[in-house]
């Protein structure tokens, strides 16, 4: 049985780890076991990011140029396209993409071709373990059988796992050794040596009966949030109905010191996680014939949101007797969360295509997007790309509406408020001491 000798390769960092895709979640869990004194070989199908690592390089904001060069000049890190050296690998983790198709099914199709890489070259005494987020059965209904049908058995030749990544970029309380690691085999050996495994560089190991408590596990987090933000939303509409400060509402109950969460409303969801995890999980439970109306009902809130701001910012041009057409428009911040570049399915997206197609006149200001394109999947959206436009006395004074779309710290509102005839607020950015002092008339979600 090759778990005692997998055991003892990682007890003793001899263990080679192979960690497929190099992302956000990739390079920094390779990064840390090459930290930590394992040997790794990341792979990836883009050269140029293949070559960043060899040169000592990160692409990845946490993860340091000087961590990257660290491990490659302790010959702990190597970056290739050659998918043959897998076979060198006693680990392999894959981190690739879990995108959706248009048609919001479950887009498989890097989490296959992985596998399929990794049973051209698989070797008796490897453990696999997969992170991409993806609907519950994955690990043992695709990855298992492509390994058997080579005449690997499980326990005997390889062991099967998986292990939900948990990375928030950017977030400077929780990095990968402090964040709880779920991990669950798809057998008994599996689930102890995965574990063992995940323990040379995480505090806090979480192991689980199965790969697909694991995979639930996840969705479980991400649809809890998608449902809870979609409350959040449905709540400011009520809220304007009856004339109520949505933002005072929910700080007020959050003072209530168990049993409540707050959420807040917005302009949508965005991102790469929370806008698609749920429909892997909704997929799957309609392959047995279940339809899970939470889910469904939290993305068309979610997803309502973009031609609600664009409704609030119509009728507040209207009052000031203008229409949408030929009015200048002034996006500020257009990421889909506070203080990243991240444009992946962002509601500013949606919204400047919704004021563009009836003809208004939008420019944005974003510190942190140089250029906004709109070949993205899942939102509204199609035209000419925009670039970034300082943010200039003349352009905020200039504008007809300003919309904050999204809350960056390093803008002063303080002046958007001093120069703007109007803004629409989505995000609570101008708090109240803001707006005391504001001369532009200010409609809020
Ligand atoms: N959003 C709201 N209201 C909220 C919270 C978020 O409108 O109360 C919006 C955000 O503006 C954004 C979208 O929802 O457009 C998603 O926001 P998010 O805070 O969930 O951030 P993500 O997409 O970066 O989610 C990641 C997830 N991490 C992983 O999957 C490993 C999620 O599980 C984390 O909880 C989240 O980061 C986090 O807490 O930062």
């Amino acid at each position: 049985m090759i778990k005692q000798e997998l055991e003892k390769l990682i007890a003793e960092k001899r263990a080679s780890i192979g960690v497929i895709g190099l992302g956000y979640v990739g390079l920094p869990l390779i990064v840390e076991f090459g930290l930590k004194g394992f040997k790794g070989i990341g792979f990836e199908v883009d050269k140029k990011k293949a070559d960043d690592i060899n040169a000592g390089r990160s692409y990845i904001v946490d993860v340091s140029d000087e961590n990257v060069k660290k491990c490659v000049d302790a010959g702990k890190l190597t970056a290739t396209t050659d998918f043959s050296k897998l076979a060198d690998c006693d680990v392999i983790i894959i981190c690739v993409p879990t995108p959706l198709r248009k048609t919001k099914d479950p887009d498989m199709s890097y989490i296959i071709a992985a596998g399929e890489e990794i049973q051209k070259y698989m070797r008796r005494g490897q453990l696999v373990i997969l992170e991409s987020t993806t609907y519950p059965g994955t690990t043992d209904e695709v990855l298992q059988p492509m390994f058997e049908e080579k005449g690997f058995k499980l326990d005997e030749d390889f062991l099967l796992a998986f292990s939900p990544e948990r990375v928030d970029p950017g977030n400077p309380q929780f990095q990968t050794h402090n964040i709880p690691k779920v991990v669950g085999g798809v057998t008994k050996d599996s689930t102890e040596v995965a574990s063992l495994l995940y323990g040379q560089i995480v505090e806090n190991v979480y192991s689980v009966s199965s790969a697909r408590v694991a995979e639930a596990c996840k969705l479980w987090e991400n649809t809890f949030r998608a449902i809870n933000i979609g409350m959040a939303n449905e709540m400011a509409k009520v809220c304007n109905a009856l004339g109520i400060d949505t933002w005072e509402v929910v700080r007020a109950a959050a003072t209530k010191p168990f049993g409540f969460m707050p959420f807040y409303p917005g302009p949508g969801i965005g991102g790469h996680c929370i806008p698609l995890d749920p429909h892997y999980l909704s997929w799957k439970a309609r392959q047995h014939g279940f339809d899970s109306q939470f889910i469904t009902l939290a993305e068309q809130i979610n997803s309502s949101m973009p031609r609600y701001v664009a409704g609030l910012v119509r009728d507040a041009l209207n009052d000031a007797e203008r229409s949408v057409k030929a009015s200048k428009i002034l996006i500020l911040g257009v990421a889909y969360k506070k203080d990243i570049d991240d444009m992946r399915e962002s509601p500013a997206l949606s919204i400047i295509d919704l004021l563009r197609s009836r003809g208004a006149d939008i420019v944005y200001h974003d510190p942190f997007v140089p250029e906004v394109t709109f070949d993205h999947a899942y939102t509204i959206g199609d035209g000419e790309p925009l670039q970034n436009t300082e943010l200039t006395d003349e352009l905020i004074s200039g504008s007809d509406c300003v919309i904050i779309c999204t809350d960056h710290s390093n803008v002063d509102y303080h002046r958007v408020c001093e120069l703007a005839p109007l803004i629409v607020d989505t995000r609570n950015a101008l708090n109240e001491d803001i707006r005391s002092g504001s001369k532009a008339k200010i409609v809020r979600l």
